[in-house]
C-alpha cells in the first residue's frame, strides 16, 4: 500500500506543467507568479493524474508557493486526483504541519476521504505523524466562533463581545488538554477571563451545535467544547463565591489544586476526579464516544493511565505510549528545559517550574541523588537545564 501511495505521485507531465512544477520545486515564487499571471497555466489546472499546482506545492512543503496560489484564487478543495487525495491529504501525508493549518484556514474540508475511505487525519495517523493528526482534529473554523460573537441584529446583543472572538478561537483550538495548560491559556487572555460566564454559555452552545448537524454531527468536537465549558464554569462559579478575589488569583489557586498529589503515592487525585466528572457530565449520553469513555474509565482505576490520557487520546487521536518528555506542570509535550538541581523533571519554562516547585521541592533532592548515580554510569545529558535556581 505504501509504495503504491508514493508511486502515483510521480506523474509524467506536459511541458508547461514541467515549467510550473520546476518553479514549485525551486521555491521560485516570482517565477510561478509570472506563469500564472500571464495565464500560461490556469490556477486550478491539473496534471494527467488530476493533481493541481496547489497539491504539488503542498506535498513538496512549499508554504510560500501555497500562499501565492491561494492568494491568486486557487481552490483549497480543488483537483481530481485519481485516488481522491485532497490538498489536505497531501500536506498531511508529507508531514507539513504549517501547510495543513494553512489549508484548513482557507477552507480545506477535513472530512474529505480518499479512494480507500481515509481522511487526511487518518492518513497522517497511518504514517505515524501524531502532531498532524491532532492539529487537524482540533481545527475549528473562525466562522464557527463568530456565529456567537456577531450581533444577530441591531436590537440584540451578541452572546459574546465581538472583540473576544480571536481569544475564544485561540482557546478552543488548544491541542494540549491538560487543565493547567488550559488555565494558563485563559490567564493570558483578559477578554476571556473578564467574560467568563458568557464564554461558558457560548461553549455550551458550541457543544450542542456540533450534535445538531445530522450526518455531520461531530461527537468528538462536542465533547471537547463540553470539557472546556466544564473548566470555565468551575472558575466562573469560584468567581461568584469570591467576588473579592481577582480571576487571575482564583485561577492560580485552581492550578495549585491540580498539581497537588496524594502524599502516599504521588497521584494527582484532584485532577483525575475533575476530568472524570467532566466526562460524566457530558450531556449526550447516547453517543458512542460517551459510552466507550465510561467503559474505559471504569477499566482504569485510579492509577495510570489517568482520565487525562483517556480524554486526550479520545479527542486528539490514539497514540503509542507517551514519551517522558512533557512538562511536569502543564503536560506540554517535547519540552527541553530541566530542573537544574535534579535534572530529572522537565518544564516549558521558568513559569511552569515555579508553579511546580512547592510539589517538586519535596522530591528534588532524592531525584538528584538518583540522577548522579545514573550519570556515573552513562555520561549523557543532552537537555539544557533551566538556568536559574527555582525561587523558593
Ligand atoms: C521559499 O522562499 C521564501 C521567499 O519567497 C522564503 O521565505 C522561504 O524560506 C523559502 N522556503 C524554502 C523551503 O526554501
Ligand atoms: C510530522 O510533522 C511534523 C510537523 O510538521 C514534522 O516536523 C515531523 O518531521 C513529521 N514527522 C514524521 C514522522 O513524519
Ligand atoms: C432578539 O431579541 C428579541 C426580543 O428581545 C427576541 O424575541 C428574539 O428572539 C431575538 N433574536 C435573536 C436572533 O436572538
Ligand atoms: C476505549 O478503549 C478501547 C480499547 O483500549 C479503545 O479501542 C477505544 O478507542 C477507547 N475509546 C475511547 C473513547 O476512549
Ligand atoms: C459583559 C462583560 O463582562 N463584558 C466584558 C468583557 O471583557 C471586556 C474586555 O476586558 C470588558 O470590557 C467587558 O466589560
Ligand atoms: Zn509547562
Ligand atoms: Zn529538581
Amino acid at each position: 500500500m505504501f509504495s503504491k501511495l508514493f508511486f502515483v505521485l510521480l506523474p509524467k507531465l506536459v511541458e508547461l506543467e514541467i515549467h510550473s512544477l520546476e518553479r514549485i520545486n525551486n521555491n521560485d515564487t516570482t517565477g510561478l507568479q509570472e506563469l500564472v499571471k500571464c495565464q500560461e497555466v490556469g490556477i486550478d489546472s491539473e496534471d494527467e493524474h488530476g493533481m493541481t499546482l496547489l497539491q504539488h506545492a503542498a506535498f513538496k512543503g512549499r508554504k510560500d508557493i501555497c500562499q501565492l496560489l491561494l492568494d491568486l484564487g486557487a481552490d483549497p478543495n480543488g483537483g481530481h486526483h485519481e485516488h481522491q487525495y485532497s490538498t489536505l491529504h497531501f500536506a498531511a501525508l508529507s508531514g507539513n504541519l504549517d501547510i495543513c493549518q494553512q489549508m484548513l484556514q482557507y477552507g480545506s474540508k477535513s472530512d474529505a476521504i480518499n479512494s480507500v475511505g481515509r481522511t487526511a487525519a487518518q492518513m497522517a495517523a497511518f504514517v505515524g505523524n501524531h502532531t498532524v493528526v491532532s492539529t487537524i482534529n482540533n481545527f475549528i473554523p473562525r466562522a464557527d466562533i463568530e456565529l456567537y460573537t456577531a450581533a444577530p441584529n441591531e436590537c440584540n446583543e451578541s452572546k459574546l463581545p465581538p472583540s473576544a472572538a480571536p481569544a475564544l478561537h485561540k482557546f478552543v483550538m488548544q491541542v494540549n488538554l491538560h487543565p493547567v495548560h488550559l488555565l494558563l491559556t485563559i490567564q493570558k487572555l483578559p477578554l476571556l477571563y473578564e467574560n467568563l460566564s458568557k464564554v461558558k454559555n457560548v461553549l455550551e452552545l458550541l457543544s450542542e451545535n456540533q450534535m445538531k448537524r445530522g450526518r455531520e454531527a461531530n461527537e468528538i468536537l462536542s465533547l471537547k467544547y463540553h470539557y472546556l465549558r466544564f473548566l470555565v464554569e468551575r472558575i466562573s462559579k469560584e468567581q461568584l463565591q469570591h467576588p473579592d478575589k481577582s480571576v487571575v488569583e482564583l485561577i492560580n489557586q485552581y492550578i495549585k489544586g491540580f498539581l497537588k498529589q496524594r502524599p502516599s503515592d504521588g497521584f494527582p487525585e484532584f485532577l483525575d476526579n475533575f476530568i472524570r466528572e467532566a466526562i460524566r457530565t457530558f450531556p449526550f449520553k447516547e453517543t458512542t464516544i460517551f459510552r466507550q469513555l465510561l467503559v474505559n474509565l471504569t477499566k482504569t482505576k485510579q492509577e495510570t493511565p489517568l482520565a487525562l490520557n483517556l480524554i486526550s487520546s479520545c479527542i486528539n487521536g490514539q497514540r503509542g505510549f507517551q514519551d517522558d518528555d512533557s512538562c511536569a506542570t502543564c503536560g506540554q509535550e517535547k519540552v527541553t528545559s530541566k530542573c537544574s538541581l535534579c535534572k530529572s523533571v522537565q518544564y516549558c519554562n521558568r513559569d511552569c517550574q515555579k508553579l511546580h516547585w512547592s510539589i517538586h521541592k519535596k522530591e528534588c533532592d532524592k531525584l538528584a541523588k538518583q540522577f548522579t548515580n545514573l550519570e556515573i554510569k552513562s555520561q549523557d545529558s543532552e537537555n539544557k537545564p533551566v538556568d536559574a535556581e527555582p525561587s523558593k
